[in-house]
C-alpha cells in the first residue's frame, strides 16, 4: 500500500517517523504512545488505539512495552517472511510487532549475556496465550538449531496442544481459555540456539472438573476423548460417546462448539503427546485416568434409614475401580465413609449423603489436579536440558515467557477470582518497580537528573492480603485451623474485627455500626489497584482447606496406574503434618516467581480484548477503557513520558534528521554528540525542549519532534534520492 507517495505500515516500511507526520498519523494514529501530545488523556489513548485498530495495526508500543488489541480475526503479519523482516532489526525502525518484540529479546539475551523475561498479561480473551505462541513460533523458526536438541523446538512449540487440552476449556469469556497459569523458561546454549525448557505452573482451576456454568464445558479433553476415541479405546474405557451421558460434562449444558473441532483436535493432542515424549503406555494411563474422572461423577449414592449413605451404581464403581486401578471394595469404603484419628486412635465415621457426593468430587478434583501436575512433570522432563550442555561449561541463557490470568471481575467473586487478583497485584508491584528502575537506570547512566515521578504504590494492597498475621491469607488460614464450627460468616467477622478502618478493605458494616446497604453481609469488598471488587466469603474456607480424606489417598497410593501411584504418595498418608493450605501455597509459589521474574530483564506485552462478543472489527470503547484502566497503562505512559517523550541513539537521530542542516549533510565528519548538537542548534530547539546525555538525544514534547518531522517531510522532493538510499542503510 502507498499513502503520500510512500509506503506505509501495511507492507511494514512505515517507521515511527513516517507515521508521525500529520497526514498518516491522523489516520493511523501514532504508534507510539509516547507521543502523544495529551500522553495524561485516557480518551486520546484510547482514540489511538481505536485509529490503529481499524486499519489491523493491531499492536503499538509504549516506549518498549507492547500493547496488543486482539484482532479476532487471521491477520497476514503472521508469515515465515514477516519474522524474516523483523530478525535482527531494532524495535523502534519498524513497525510494532510481538515480533520485534521477540527478537529485541532474544538480541538483548545474546548480547548481553543476561536472562529475560516477557510478561503477557490481560483479561480472559485478550490474546495471551495466542502471544505466547507466536513468541515460541518466532524462536522456534529463526533461532539457530543445536545438532544435540534438533528436537527439542517441536518439543517446546507441541508442548502448547498437550497443555492447552488438559488445562483449557470453553468459557463465557473464551472458548480457548487457560484455566491455569503458566510460566516457560526457554534456554539458549551460547550459539542462540534453544536448548532446553521447564514449565511452572499456578492454580489450575480444578472445581471446572465437577461443576461448569451454564454454556462453559469442562475441560477439552473429555470432549476430544468421546469425540475423537475410536470405537474399541472407548469401549475399553467403558465409556459412551455421547458427552450428555456425564453428569460432569452435562452442567454447562455445552458438548459442541461451532469453533472448536474436538474430534480434529484430538488427533492432534494424541500426536504432540508422542512428539513431547509420551509413551503409549503412559498415554494409555492417562486415558484411564480421564476416563475414570467422567465414571466417577455418575456414582449415586442412597441414604439408609439412619442416615448412612451407600453406592447405587454398582457397574459404574467396578468400572471405575478398574480404570483408577484399585480395589473396588476399598473404594467404596472411602467414598462413603471417612477416618478420623482422635488421641492416637483412628476411628471411621459414616458419610451422610451430602458429604459423600461431596468427598466424591474433592477426588475427581483431586485426581485430575495432580495428573495435571504430572503431566507438566512430564513435559519438563522431555525439555529438561541435556547433561551435556549443561556440563559443557559454556552457560545458557534463559527467555521466561509468562502467560498468566488478567485481572478478573465477575458477577459473582470467589476465592480463585482473590488469587487471580491478588496475583495481578503482585505484577503489578513488580512491574511498577522495574520500570521505574530502568528508567531510572538510564537516566543515570546517560547523565540526566533524574525528576520523580507520582505513580500510586499497590504495597499497601499486597500487604493487605500477604502480611503475616494481620493479612488476609493469614486470617483465612487460622479460620482454617479453628477447633470446632467455623463458617465463612465467622470468617467474615474476623476479617471486619482485623481489619475493619483499612483504606483499602471494605465491608456492609460502617464505622458508625450502621449498614452499608448496598454490599451483601457475605461479602467483603478489595479497593484493588485497577478498581473495586466484591468477594462473596461463601466456600473461602473450603476451597483454602483442599482436603481430601486420609482414607481415599490410602486407596488411591494403592494404584496400579503408574501415573496415580506417582501422583498420591504413600509417604503423603504417613505424614501426619497439616499440608500447606491452597492460599497460601499460592502465595509461596507466587514468591518464587517474582524472584524469577525480578533476576532477569523484563520486557511486557499487554493485550486488551476489543468486544465481548468475540467478534473482529468491533471496537467496545467502554471494555477497552476497563482495560486500559486495569493494566495500569495510563500509569505505564506517565512513568515512561516523565521529562521525555522521547529517546534516539545520536547515530540514529543524525542519520535521519541530517538533511535539515547544511552543516551535517550530506555527512558529518566530527563526533556524533557535536553533530546532534550543530543539528539541532541549527533546528532552533530551545533548551527546554531537549537535553544530550552520553549516547542519547532526549526530547522532551512531541511536538518537536513532530515538527522536525514535518520540516524533513517538506524537504522530501530535494532529497528524495539520497534519502532513499540512506533510508535502506538505515535498517
Ligand atoms: V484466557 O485468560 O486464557 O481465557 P487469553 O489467553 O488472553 O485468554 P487467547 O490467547 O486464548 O486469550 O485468545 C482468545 C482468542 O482470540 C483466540 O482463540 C483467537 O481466536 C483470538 N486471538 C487472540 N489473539 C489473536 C491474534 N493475534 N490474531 C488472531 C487472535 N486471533
Ligand atoms: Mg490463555
Amino acid at each position: 500500500m502507498r499513502y503520500h507517495g510512500r509506503e506505509v505500515d501495511v507492507e511494514g516500511r512505515m517507521r515511527l517517523v513516517m507515521e508521525s507526520t500529520l497526514t498518516a498519523r491522523d489516520r493511523v494514529g501514532v504508534q507510539d504512545f509516547v507521543l502523544l501530545e495529551k500522553y495524561n488523556s485516557e480518551a486520546a489513548f484510547i482514540e489511538n488505539l481505536r485509529r490503529r485498530f481499524g486499519e489491523n495495526l493491531v499492536y503499538t508500543y509504549i516506549g518498549s512495552v507492547l500493547v496488543s488489541v486482539n484482532p479476532y480475526k487471521e491477520l497476514e503479519m503472521y508469515s515465515k517472511q514477516q519474522m524474516e523482516r523483523y530478525r535482527g532489526v531494532s524495535f523502534y525502525e519498524i513497525s510494532p510487532h510481538i515480533y520485534a518484540l521477540a527478537d529485541n529479546t532474544y538480541r538483548a539475551m545474546r548480547t548481553e549475556r543476561k536472562d529475560q523475561c516477557i510478561m503477557i498479561s490481560g483479561e480472559s480473551g485478550a490474546g495471551k496465550t495466542e502471544a505466547s505462541k507466536k513468541i515460541l513460533l518466532y524462536f522456534a523458526v529463526t533461532c539457530p538449531i543445536n545438532e544435540h536438541m534438533a528436537t527439542l523446538g517441536d518439543c517446546l512449540l507441541q508442548s502448547n496442544p498437550v497443555l492447552e487440552a488438559f488445562g483449557n476449556a470453553k468459557t463465557f469469556r473464551n472458548d480457548n481459555s487457560s484455566r491455569f497459569g503458566k510460566y516457560m523458561d526457554v534456554q539458549f546454549d551460547f550459539r542462540g540456539a534453544p536448548v532446553g525448557g521447564h514449565i511452572l505452573n499456578y492454580l489450575l482451576e480444578k472445581s471446572r472438573v465437577v461443576h461448569q456454568n451454564q454454556g462453559e464445558r469442562n475441560f477439552h479433553i473429555f470432549y476430544q476423548l468421546l469425540e475423537g476415541g475410536d470405537d474399541d479405546l472407548l469401549t475399553t474405557l467403558a465409556l459412551e460417546r455421547n458427552p450428555q451421558s456425564y453428569n460432569y460434562l452435562v452442567k454447562g449444558n455445552c458438548p459442541r462448539l461451532s469453533s472448536v473441532s474436538d474430534k480434529k483436535n484430538w488427533k492432534v493432542v494424541m500426536k504432540a503427546l508422542s512428539v513431547v515424549g509420551f509413551t503409549e503406555e503412559e498415554v494409555q494411563k492417562l486415558l484411564d485416568i480421564i476416563a475414570s474422572v467422567l465414571h466417577l461423577g455418575n456414582i449415586q449414592f442412597g441414604e439408609g434409614e439412619e442416615g448412612e449413605t451407600y453406592i447405587t451404581t454398582e457397574t459404574q464403581m467396578t468400572n471405575l475401580a478398574k480404570l483408577l486401578g484399585v480395589d473396588v471394595s476399598a473404594l467404596g469404603e472411602a467414598l462413603t465413609h471417612k477416618k478420623l484419628t482422635a488421641k492416637g486412635e483412628e476411628m471411621i465415621s459414616a458419610l451422610n449423603f451430602e458429604q459423600a457426593m461431596s468427598t466424591r468430587d474433592a477426588l475427581a478434583k483431586a485426581v485430575y489436579r495432580r495428573t495435571f501436575n504430572w503431566l507438566v512433570e512430564k513435559i519438563n522432563q522431555s525439555l529438561a536440558l541435556k547433561e551435556e550442555i549443561y556440563h559443557s561449561g559454556k552457560g545458557c541463557t534463559v527467555i521466561g515467557l509468562l502467560d498468566i490470568y488478567g485481572f478478573e471481575v465477575l458477577q459473582h467473586n470467589s476465592f480463585e477470582q482473590f488469587c487471580i487478583n491478588y496475583c495481578n497485584e503482585k505484577l503489578q508491584q513488580l512491574f511498577i518497580e522495574l520500570t521505574l528502575r530502568s528508567e531510572q537506570e538510564e537516566y543515570e547512566t546517560e547523565g540526566i537528573a533524574w525528576e520523580t515521578v507520582q505513580y500510586f504504590d499497590n504495597k499497601i494492597i499486597c500487604d493487605l492480603i500477604e502480611e503475616k498475621h494481620k493479612g488476609i491469607i493469614s486470617i483465612l488460614d487460622e479460620e482454617c485451623l479453628r477447633p470446632g464450627e467455623t463458617c465463612d460468616v465467622s470468617l467474615l467477622e474476623k476479617l471486619e474485627d482485623t481489619l475493619g478502618g483499612h483504606p483499602h478493605f471494605v465491608t456492609h458494616k460502617l464505622a458508625n455500626g450502621k449498614t452499608r446497604r448496598i454490599m451483601s453481609r457475605e461479602e467483603f469488598r478489595l479497593l484493588h489497584y485497577a478498581g473495586e471488587v466484591n468477594y462473596n466469603v461463601d466456600g473461602f474456607l473450603d476451597k483454602n482447606n483442599d482436603l481430601l480424606n486420609r482414607n481415599l489417598k490410602e486407596v488411591m497410593c494403592q494404584s496400579d496406574n503408574q501415573i496415580l501411584s506417582h501422583c498420591f504418595r504413600r509417604k503423603e498418608v504417613a505424614d501426619h503434618r497439616r499440608p500447606e493450605m491452597a492460599a497460601t501455597h499460592f502465595k509461596n509459589s507466587l514468591m518464587k516467581l517474582m524472584e524469577i521474574l525480578k533476576s532477569k530483564e523484563p520486557s511486557y506485552v499487554r493485550c486488551i480484548k476489543p468486544n465481548d462478543a468475540k467478534q473482529p472489527g468491533r471496537f467496545d470503547e467502554v471494555l477497552v477503557r476497563h482495560q486500559v484502566k486495569y493494566l495500569g497503562l495510563m500509569e505505564n505512559l506517565r512513568v515512561r513520558r516523565a521529562g521525555f517523550a522521547y529517546r534516539r541513539r545520536f547515530e540514529a537521530f543524525l542519520q535521519r534528521y541530517k538533511p535539515l542542516c547544511p552543516e551535517t549533510w550530506p555527512n558529518w565528519h566530527g563526533g556524533l554528540a557535536d553533530g546532534v548538537s550543530t543539528l539541532v542548534n541549527h533546528l532552533g530547539y530551545n533548551a527546554e525542549e531537549y537535553k544530550l546525555g552520553r549516547s542519547k538525544i532526549f526530547i522532551r514534547f512531541p511536538k518537536t519532534l513532530f515538527r522536525t518531522e514535518d520540516a524533513l517531510e517538506a524537504k522530501r522532493p530535494e532529497i528524495a534520492l539520497t534519502l532513499q538510499t540512506s533510508w535502506r542503510g538505515y535498517r
